[in-house]
């Protein structure tokens, strides 16, 4: 059986710490589908238009990834392609307690989906797509935290 991994988030915008985790696990899996919420509750930065763009972009060097979007619940979208597993990223402690709550959801929710979660590459440990936006609005250089095209569509944002 092949081993299908969702790597799910609302990438508003990708981060070399979400590339990272999402390289990472392409060597775990046999396909991993990077996959942006698209639910109206939040209020995002970049279009999920925006965002699908920018993640197929700086993932188009890795076969096994494919980028999509879902609403709704993501135990469901990760039944539609068949995917045997959820795969999250671990930052610090502070991550724990949500991580610990989605994850037990999504097993109430589905007990046949089994999340897995990586830990962070140390230089990206303090990293978040908030983090990143605040730097960029006030102008501060972002080089090392995001890939290229995404410094040139967040400095679009704040020009
Ligand atoms: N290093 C390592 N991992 C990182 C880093 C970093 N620097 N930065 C982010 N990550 C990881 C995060 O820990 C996360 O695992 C992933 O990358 C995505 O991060 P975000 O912040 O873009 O995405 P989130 O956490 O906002 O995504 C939340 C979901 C969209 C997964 C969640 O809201 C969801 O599943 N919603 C659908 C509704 C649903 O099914 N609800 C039921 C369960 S509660």
């Amino acid at each position: 059986m092949a081993s299908i991994a969702v790597c799910p988030g609302s990438f508003d915008p990708i981060t070399y710490g979400h590339l990272d985790i999402i390289r990472r696990g392409a060597k775990v899996f046999d396909k991993v589908y990077v996959v942006v919420l698209n639910n109206v509750s939040k209020n995002p930065l970049f279009t999920v238009e925006e965002r699908l763009d920018l993640i197929k972009e700086v993932t188009k060097d890795i076969p096994n990834v494919a980028v999509d979007q879902f609403s709704g619940l993501l135990v469901d979208y990760a039944k539609s392609v068949n995917a045997n597993a959820i795969l999250r990223g671990l930052r610090a402690v502070s991550d724990f307690e949500y991580e610990m709550q989605i994850t037990s959801m999504n097993r109430f929710l589905n007990d046949h989906v089994e999340t897995f979660f990586m830990m962070t590459n140390n230089q990206y440990s303090f990293l978040s797509s908030s983090i990143v936006k605040e730097a960029a609005k006030y102008k501060g250089d972002i080089s090392g935290l995001v890939p290229p095209p995404v410094q040139k569509e967040l400095q679009k944002k704040y020009r």
